[in-house]
């Protein structure tokens, strides 16, 4: 063959290969909605970070442009231009052509493999409508555009440079996204988690498309520890530094990062290659089994408990918030959502680090010690006492209807999947919403006062709190351990409270409790944020109802501002039974915002801005995370 002949057959390869990622994205991307369309920045920042664990890069500039593209730019080497040997072509070509071919240059880095990241960067340029790739190296600028993938010329070079790195631009493809906006925060929520993991490495975001667009720089020379700190910011730790770990073998690296705080929930995340094991797997089951053993080596040593008592995990990880991160050559993802680290040999080197490690600081640490197990202690104590609460309502709901809460209307229809409940705050918008509701599949369920803050307590004095004894029994499906969503009553359980700061503070207590103790009812989906209006406009005989003040605003406009009488809703009793059914109640026109739990780590920050005193910022939240995208990131 020429070299021609080998030149048109590869293109026609390659062409087919990135056809095959347009025509199934999914397969590639994991979805086209807003989560597949922000990955293409995380695949894009990944091999900067690659080239960055590799020891030539410190700085990654990311930027949404005025036009929705976005820039990434790195200093590292710049991602070589010279012919390939196999290709026939400029390497950088093939890398940005050919499926899974950025790998084969260098094998001495963390990339990922499975999981939706490391599909490479070619499927980014495949799902772009256009994408511009410039190299900086030996002294030269190069430079290659793509359309939808394909090479619209060849690699050429338009300057000199006196520095290196690489640096792409990418439109991703409308044809191709449900959406194709990215969200600041989002973007740098990650950009912010990439750098806690990455020691050293500057990671900067900037938001273009508006004058007044954000900013940020994520650089932390303390790593994970820095990442625990931020994570416990708002807390009280129980000792000042967290606690750090770090094991290198052979290729692995293993950091963790751990400090107890007075609260009662358990905050533990890992990482393989910088991706959130929301699954957990083998580093975190090496971490917990040392932990227990540990501690409860540590507890008899010292004498701290008389009996033969013995701490659980949980005892154990009370008011823990850690980080577990590894790195590994040829990390193994299993599971549903491929977030489970599979690698059996991970086990065995974490346990063993965190064993020497833990006691060794527990030994040069006393106080803390005995501070930390005192605690593990009561939540030991406190755990019995809760199994005897929840033994409690389980025996109220195996006994069912003659159980559930007085205050409690509850629809006739019987079928889960087509019921509803309301959360109402307060008897007077229970009363409203009793009587605006379709009783065959909405149930009212009126709160009184405020619910327990359950981050403040522990569960056996949870369940002493009656609005939470009469949530659980409503929805059947139990608590905690001995939850069960089989059992829930409703397929939609709908919070509703007031447009005001208490009304954000109850809703936040509501989802903080589904959080910590339901969890299954978030990513089953079946949490709902209801949206009643904020203000009624008359005009002549004509209501409109508005959502915000920005809507307000705008309908002011378009309606004119003569003999317009406008009403402010307070509360949701100020609506008549039937305004409340219209507006906010009947599926034909009503707007429910689905709470979904994209991210643990950032749930507790966004329950302060939903729970916080300043109505801007929530207020804000809700208009940008709520009404446009119909779901509620928690
Ligand atoms: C392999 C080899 C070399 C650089 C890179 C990969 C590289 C890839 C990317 C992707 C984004 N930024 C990147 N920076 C570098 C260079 C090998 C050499 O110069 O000897």
């Amino acid at each position: 063959m020429s070299d021609k002949q080998v030149y048109d057959a590869s293109r026609i390869q390659v062409l087919e290969g990135l056809e095959a990622v347009r025509k199934r994205p999914s397969m590639y991307i994991g979805s086209t909605d807003g989560r597949g369309l922000h990955h293409l920045v995380y695949e894009v920042v990944d091999n900067s970070i690659d080239e960055a664990l590799a020891g030539f890069c410190t700085r990654i500039d990311v930027t949404i442009n005025p036009d929705g593209s976005v820039t990434v730019l790195d200093n590292g080497r710049g991602i070589p231009i010279d012919p390939h040997p196999v290709h026939k072509k400029s390497a950088l070509e093939v890398v940005m052509t050919i499926l899974h071919a950025g790998g084969k240059f260098d094998k001495n880095t963390y990339k990922v493999s499975g999981g939706l990241h490391g599909v490479g960067v070619s499927v980014v340029n495949a799902l772009s409508e256009w994408l511009n790739v410039e190299v900086r190296r030996d002294r030269k600028t190069y430079f290659q555009r793509y359309a939808r993938g394909a090479p619209e010329h060849a690699v050429e070079e338009i300057g000199t440079s006196e520095e290196t790195g690489t640096k792409t631009t990418f439109k991703p493809d409308a044809k191709i996204f449900e959406t194709t906006e990215f969200q600041y925060d989002i973007l740098s929520n990650r950009l912010r988690e990439l750098a806690f993991l990455n020691r050293g490495i500057t990671i900067s975001l900037k938001d273009l498309r508006t004058p007044e667009g954000q900013s940020d720089v994520f650089s932390y020379g303390g790593g994970i520890v820095e990442f625990v700190e931020y994570l416990n910011k708002k807390k009280q730790p129980l000792h000042e530094k967290p606690i750090y770990f770090e094991r290198q073998k052979d290729d692995m690296i293993v950091e963790i990062a751990m400090q107890y705080t007075n609260s009662y929930a358990e905050n533990v995340y890992s990482f393989a290659n910088n991706i959130n094991t929301h699954e957990g797997g083998t580093h975190i089951i090496g971490f917990k089994s040392a932990l227990t053993r540990v501690a409860n080596d540590y507890i008899k040593a010292n004498k701290l408990t008389k009996e033969d008592m013995k701490l659980s995990g949980d005892d154990v990880r009370e008011g823990l918030t850690a980080i577990i991160s590894v790195k590994l050559m040829e990390p193994q993802f299993e599971g549903q959502t491929k977030t489970k680290l599979g690698n059996s040999d991970v086990k065995g080197i974490v346990d063993s680090m965190v064993t020497d490690g833990l006691s060794e600081y527990f030994e040069e640490n006393p106080k803390v010690a005995n501070i930390i197990l005192e605690k593990a202690l009561l939540a030991q104590r406190a755990r019995e006492a809760a199994k005897k609460a929840r033994e409690l309502t389980r025996r109220k709901s195996a006994l069912e209807v003659s159980t559930l809460p007085g205050k409690l209307a509850d629809c006739s229809d019987k079928n889960p999947a087509a019921c509803e409940i309301y959360i109402v705050e307060g008897d007077s918008a229970g009363g409203s919403a009793k009587q605006g509701r379709n009783r065959s599949f909405q149930a009212i369920l009126p709160l009184r006062g405020k619910i327990l803050n359950v981050e403040k307590s522990r569960l056996a004095k949870i369940l002493k709190n009656n609005e939470i004894v009469s949530l659980i029994t409503a929805f059947g499906t139990g608590v905690s351990e001995d939850f069960s969503l089989e059992n829930a009553r409703y397929h939609k359980i709908i919070i509703m409270t007031d447009a005001d700061v208490d009304g954000a503070h109850i809703r936040t207590l509501l989802l903080t409790m589904f959080f910590r103790y339901m969890r299954p009812l978030i990513d089953a989906g079946y949490v709902y944020i209801a949206q009643p209006p904020l203000y009624r406009i008359k005009k002549g005989k004509a209501d409109y109802y508005v959502y915000s003040d920005r809507e307000l605003e705008s309908k002011k406009k378009e309606l004119g501002d003569k003999n317009l009488s406008i009403q402010r809703y307070k509360g949701l009793g100020e609506m008549n039974p039937e305004q409340l059914w219209e507006t906010t109640m009947n599926p034909e026109t009503r707007t429910l915002l689905q709470v979904t739990l994209e991210d643990a780590i950032h749930a507790d920050e966004i329950f302060r801005i939903l729970m916080g005193d300043e109505v801007e910022p929530r207020r804000k939240f809700i208009e940008t995370h709520a009404k446009e995208v119909g779901e509620l990131d928690i």
